[in-house]
């Protein structure tokens, strides 16, 4: 896979990756060439063949995780532009929300509007004390483009996201926190970014399938009732029987032993 990128870093480490946005002195805001990028190496990442077991997402320096869409780019956009810009955007949350292993958002600092919607679109986001979160578009004259109005109302509840998308008002780490936004908070960022291979290890012990089938489940259920998406866990349910690993699984639990899981 090529990782020679400009604007987004891509390093493999083990089992595990990190992606990093790399435009510190825009405080990695997102431009089309970070989207395409990000696009390239996502669809690449999505077929899994180097068997990657987790990944964390994060930002260039200690200030920003990502300032949001990049503002000096969208000031000249028509909004054929504007609409492609977005697609392209929406594209790459999707792309992230779907790929097959556990992606954590570690968030570094500023996460405003697309940076927002980003963290959003990984698994779930460990932040620094310092960091703040907000859907500031409406103070520029937009409205989120990256999914902000989907994603953001789902994890908090419709209400409390028209309160923060129609104020644009920063969240700091605690409120974060209480409205379930961000998960854990650390006092440094190596802190953070330890805590984030701990937690992707101990996922790493579990079977990669059953994680990645989880993951596929909730996703989809996330758009469903609760009726349709038990028939999808049901379904998936019944199909993971047939593999590999839950007869792995369940056979080293009745011997008393650690399981050795192999994904299929
Ligand atoms: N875009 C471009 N450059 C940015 C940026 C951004 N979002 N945020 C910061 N920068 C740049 C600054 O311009 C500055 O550049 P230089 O002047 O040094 O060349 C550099 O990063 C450092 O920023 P500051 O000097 O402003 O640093 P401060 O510590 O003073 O302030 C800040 C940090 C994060 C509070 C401030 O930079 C700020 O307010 N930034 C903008 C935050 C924001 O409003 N974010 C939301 C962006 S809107 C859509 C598609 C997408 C979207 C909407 C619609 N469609 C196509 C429909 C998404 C929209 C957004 O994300």
């Amino acid at each position: 896979m090529s990782t020679n990128f400009e604007t987004i870093k891509f390093e493999k480490n083990g089992d595990f990756a990190v992606l990093t946005i790399n435009r510190e002195k825009s405080l990695n805001a997102l431009n089309s060439q970070v989207h395409m990028e990000l696009k390239d190496l996502l669809s690449v990442l999505k077929e899994n063949v180097d068997g990657i077991k987790g990944m964390i997402l994060t930002g260039a320096g200690e200030k920003a995780f990502i300032a949001g869409a990049d503002i000096v780019e969208m000031t000249d956009m028509t909004s054929d532009e504007a609409y492609d810009f977005a697609t392209l955007g929406q594209e790459n949350t999707l792309l992230m929300e779907e790929l097959p292993f556990p992606v954590i958002a570690c968030v570094n600092g500023f996460a405003l509007g697309g940076g927002c919607e980003m963290a959003m679109s990984c698994d779930f986001i460990y932040a620094t004390e310092t960091a703040v979160f907000g859907q500031p578009e409406v103070k520029l004259g937009l409205i989120p483009g990256f999914g902000g109005t989907q994603r953001l109302a789902k994890l908090v509840g419709r209400n409390k996201a028209k309160e923060i998308l129609y104020t644009g008002r920063n969240i700091k780490i605690d409120e974060a926190k209480d409205m379930g936004l961000v998960v854990k908070s650390f006092s440094s960022i190596e802190d953070m970014m330890n805590a984030a291979n701990e937690t992707l290890t101990k996922i790493s012990h579990n079977s990669p399938l059953a994680v990645a089938l989880s993951k596929h489940v909730m996703n989809t259920g996330n758009d469903l009732t609760v009726s349709e998406g038990l028939e999808v866990e049901a379904k998936y349910f019944g199909e993971i029987f047939s593999s590999y690993d839950m007869k792995e699984g369940t056979k080293a639990f009745v011997e008393k032993r650690r399981a050795e899981f192999k994904g299929k």
